[in-house]
């Protein structure tokens, strides 16, 4: 079994020839590792030598990578469990449909689109998790979750098919969503199917990210004794390519960390992404093995098919590795695109030994020699030994061949965006795969389906009873719920008696609050990135614990303090890091538990207003595909609230993002009463009445005394909009609307209009424009459709009613915000708002420089009188003065 490697003496013509030396060396190595036991033994003897020749001072580094070869030797593989030819057969069917599939509706509907190429280099990879591997129960808990690289999707479809799980009806309607009969959505998304797939993964570096916190969710769950333990494992097709997204390799070292040896990825390393190679002049593999090898996980190669092992065990050189070794994924591409004269020449042929040792192979087995991607007893048993991997997680680097089968697509740059098959190509697929169909029918790219009582049928239904059903399956399971009532939220309901309190604040003690609710305190989840303190969250550090999969490992320098840093194996709390990602990425496995594991979990994620939306938006994007609940919590919201911190952290678009997002609904509020009306009927809504949406409330941190809630106001909170102080003297010929801490913008500006002007004003709280929005849009629809029913009126105009005069907004936000409703008061509405990069100063100058304050609010609201007649314009033009406004002052959106 001992291999010599290729070695090198040092240049030096003086030295002595130490190659016999180290030959020697090597097969004492060989005595040992051949011996009883040898094998464990040897690997520590080596570790031991490492060290000793490190303590000596020796510089020997250890290479983060290994040979190119399989990580697994051909002598230490358990023979393949299944049936072989029915496998081949079941798989070359599904390639087959696959790829009609796809060509099929490109012919029909010419720019449809669709993706063979993916597939074809993934097939064997899940077929043998299909067949072998893939749990999709643990007795009455739930199975293994898969996250399968998003455009594999059609082969994912015609396994369905042949599982008569979907009709060639489905097929037929592959990207046809909207027509009458049932379709096939693009890739994976639960929005879409919500009965079939589970995780939305077809956005690049979504799916890496997403597993590994699913797994650590998972080991969460069983911890806090929520669900039992079961063996179930979360697996993950990626491709190499999408490895390089930052999200894909982010998080990397947490799954190690945490010891989630519930966790396996596999790379489909068809050295290929969509414009070319991923790594052209190196080899992406060996990358790849380094960084996660660096990151602490277990790391399987599967480069080689068996016809290579032969190979291999002749090359006592180590001639064979070399080249292997030398030659980079530009190189590999060649060899699949040009066929076996071709390696003969270039890489047997570069040296004589090499040649030698393939002379009796003929071209056309060269050009059949696999990879280990499409070698299903080298992936039997890298998956195997994944499962029997304790403490970690495995990554399972498998080689594969962009477009496997397609012709004259195989290996070739433009592989990814191959569409439609030419006839002759459609012959050649149907011959290699062995198709049972007739020629013409071929030609017109035919789904084949083969006889229910096919034997090969049958294996492939009993191999999925065998694990328990079938899956890809999305189903919601039944969860019990019941909403606390709203009175115990009654002291947030309250007055904060004077005390100036943030609203921040008043979230926290709610959420502290929460967390001891007797039923469904257990299930909220507080998630943060690195900001507790700066929310003000630290005791709840100390009342639930931070989640550690190992407990606290040392004792706390602070334990003797009341709030000390509590880490325990079973917190509640979620303390991620400055990773806002990750923390999403345990948002989405939190929001989903409702489904995944019928287990109502409620997150509340909170994190720095500005690097939410704005920079993990796809991930949120994601979590509302996966019909995720819970709620988004931005901090320090607002441009002109969070005081000095400049241009990158001032928020003031957020809500404009939110808003664009359907199952987002969006709030700023100003009182702390107004988030516990939210939160309160939130949760009703979401895990009572089952609906699936989330929530984005945006939080802040300045003081001031809170009001108590009035009555009749709660349904205006929640639909956007109510009235929260009414002119005193007279009826009001203004209306200021605020939101947010700028709500006390619009309230001193009413006092300032009467007290200096005499114009009676009422103030309203917008705790919603996009609510608001939504509900106006809604009624407009209706009436646009049913143009002889009577019209229905949006709630903002009811709320608004016979409310007089120009409307002033003013938001710390941008004034699309507020426009979202301009549409239905015309000229009467006039909004402020905070466009413009952000500036370090305190809150008076922030707001004088964004025009939001009072004086802004004041002045805008006697322009807008004068325009209408109702006041002197030269005592506007003159009162702008005496409020201290710069008329002539650069607008501050390029300011
Ligand atoms: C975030 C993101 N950016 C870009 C794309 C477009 N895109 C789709 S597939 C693909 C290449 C994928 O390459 P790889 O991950 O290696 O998968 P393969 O198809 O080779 O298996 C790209 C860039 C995307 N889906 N998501
Ligand atoms: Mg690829």
């Amino acid at each position: 079994m001992a291999q010599l490697q290729a070695y090198t003496p040092p240049s030096d013509d003086g030295a002595r020839d130490e190659s016999e030396e180290v030959s020697e060396w090597i097969e004492a190595f060989d005595q040992l590792v051949d011996s009883r036991n040898g094998f464990e033994l040897s690997a520590r003897i080596l570790q031991a030598l490492s060290q000793h020749a490190y303590d000596r001072g020796l510089s020997v580094t250890s290479s983060i990578s290994t040979p190119y070869v399989n990580t697994i030797p051909a002598a230490m593989e358990e023979p393949y469990p299944g049936n072989r030819q029915w496998e081949r057969r079941i798989e070359s069917w599904i390639r087959w449909n696959a790829m009609a599939m796809v060509h099929h509706q490109n012919k029909k509907d010419a720019g449809i689109g669709g993706h063979i190429s993916t597939y074809s280099s993934l097939a064997t990879l899940v077929e043998v998790g299909f067949n072998h591997f893939f749990r999709a129960q643990y007795g009455d808990q739930p199975g293994d979750f898969i996250y399968i690289q998003g455009h594999a999707s059609p082969g994912i479809y015609a396994r369905a098919f042949l599982e008569g799980r979907l009709t060639e009806q489905h097929l037929e309607n592959f990207r046809h969503e909207l027509r009458s009969t049932p379709g096939l959505s693009s890739y994976p998304h639960p929005w879409l199917m919500p009965n079939f797939w589970q995780f939305p993964t077809v956005s690049m570096g979504i799916s890496p990210i997403n597993a590994i916190y699913q797994a650590r969710f998972m080991r969460y769950l069983e911890n806090r004794n929520i669900i039992p333990r079961t063996p179930r494992r979360v697996w993950a097709f990626v491709g190499d390519g999408e490895m390089e997204e930052p999200e894909a390799t982010g998080s990397l070292t947490l799954a190690s960390r945490a010891q989630l040896d519930n966790l396996i990825f596999v790379v489909n390393c068809n050295l290929q992404r969509l414009d070319g190679l991923v790594r052209g002049n190196g080899k992406i593999i060996q990358e790849l093995e380094a960084i996660f090898r660096g990151a602490g996980w277990n790391v399987i190669k599967v480069l080689w098919g068996c016809e290579w092992d032969p190979l291999l065990a002749q090359d006592r050189s180590g001639l064979l590795r070399k080249r292997m070794e030398e030659c980079v994924d530009g190189e590999y591409q060649n060899y699949k695109v040009r066929g076996g004269a071709y390696i003969r020449e270039q890489f047997f042929g570069k040296y004589s030994e090499l040649r030698e040792l393939v002379a009796n192979f003929t071209d056309e087995n060269l050009g059949r020699l696999r990879y280990g991607g499409h070698d299903t007893q080298k992936i039997y048993n890298a998956y195997k030994h994944a499962l029997e991997h304790k403490s970690g997680p495995t990554v399972i680097l498998a080689k594969t061949v962009k477009g496997y089968g397609i012709g004259s697509a195989e290996a070739r740059n433009a592989t990814h965006q191959e569409k439609k098959l030419s006839e002759r190509d459609l012959q050649v697929f149907r011959a290699r795969f062995e198709i049972p169909i007739k020629e013409e029918e071929a030609e017109e790219g035919a789904f084949y389906r083969p006889p229910e009582d096919c034997p090969e049928i049958a294996y492939l239904k009993e191999q999925r009873q065998k694990l328990g059903g079938y899956i890809p399956k999305r189903s919601a399971r039944p969860f019990e719920f019941e909403t606390p009532s709203l009175e115990y939220f009654a002291e947030f309901l309250e007055d904060s008696k004077q005390r100036p309190v943030s609203t921040t604040m008043g979230f926290v003690s709610m959420l502290r609050h929460l967390l001891k609710e007797p039923k469904i305190g257990q299930y909220v989840v507080p998630i943060v990135p690195d900001e507790a303190r700066t929310f003000g969250m630290e005791s709840l550090i100390r009342q639930v614990g931070i989640f550690a999969s190992q407990g606290q490992l040392c004792k706390p320098y602070d334990r003797s303090m009341f709030l000390y840093y509590r880490e325990d194996k079973d917190g509640q709390m979620l303390e991620e890091g400055i990773t806002e990602a990750g923390s999403m990425a345990s948002c989405t496995a939190a929001g989903a538990a409702y489904c995944n594991y019928g287990i109502p979990m409620i997150p509340f994620f909170a994190f720095y207003s500005m690097f939410g939306f704005q920079r993990i938006g796809d991930l949120i994007w994601a979590f509302a595909d996966a019909r995720g609940k819970g709620f988004l919590m931005g901090g320090t919201a607002g441009r002109t609230t969070l005081a000095g911190e400049g241009l990158q952290h001032q928020d003031g678009h957020s809500h404009l993002l939110a808003t664009a997002v359907p199952t987002c609904a969006s709030y700023d509020p100003a009182y702390v009463y107004e988030i516990a009306v939210i939160i309160h009927d939130g949760i009703r809504r979401m895990y009572e009445k089952k609906e699936d949406r989330f929530y984005y409330i945006t939080m802040y941190n300045e003081n001031y005394p809170m009001p108590a809630l009035q009555e009749g106001s709660r349904e205006g909170i929640l639909r956007g909009i109510y009235k929260v102080r009414t002119a005193a003297n007279g009826k009001a010929i203004v209306q200021l609307c605020g939101s947010g801490p700028i709500l006390n913008e619009a309230l001193r500006a009413q006092n300032i209009l009467v007290h200096e002007y005499g114009i009676p004003a009422d103030v309203w709280s917008v705790t919603s424009y996009s609510e608001l929005r939504r509900d106006g849009l809604e009624a407009e629809r209706w009436n646009r459709l049913h143009p002889d029913q009577p019209r229905k009126r949006p709630y903002l105009l009811n709320a608004l009613d016979d409310a007089e005069g120009p409307i002033v907004a003013a938001t710390d936000y941008v004034k699309l915000v507020p426009d979202q409703i301009a549409h239905w008061l015309g000229e009467r509405f006039m909004v402020l708002g905070t466009d413009g990069f952000g500036r370090s100063d305190n809150r008076e100058h922030l707001r004088k420089h964004f025009e939001v304050n009072a004086e802004a609010i004041t002045g805008a609201a006697l322009s807008g009188l004068a325009q209408v007649g109702k006041f002197d314009a030269v005592r506007a033009r003159d009162a702008l003065k005496a409020l201290s406004i710069d008329t002539e002052k650069m607008n501050p959106l390029l300011a």
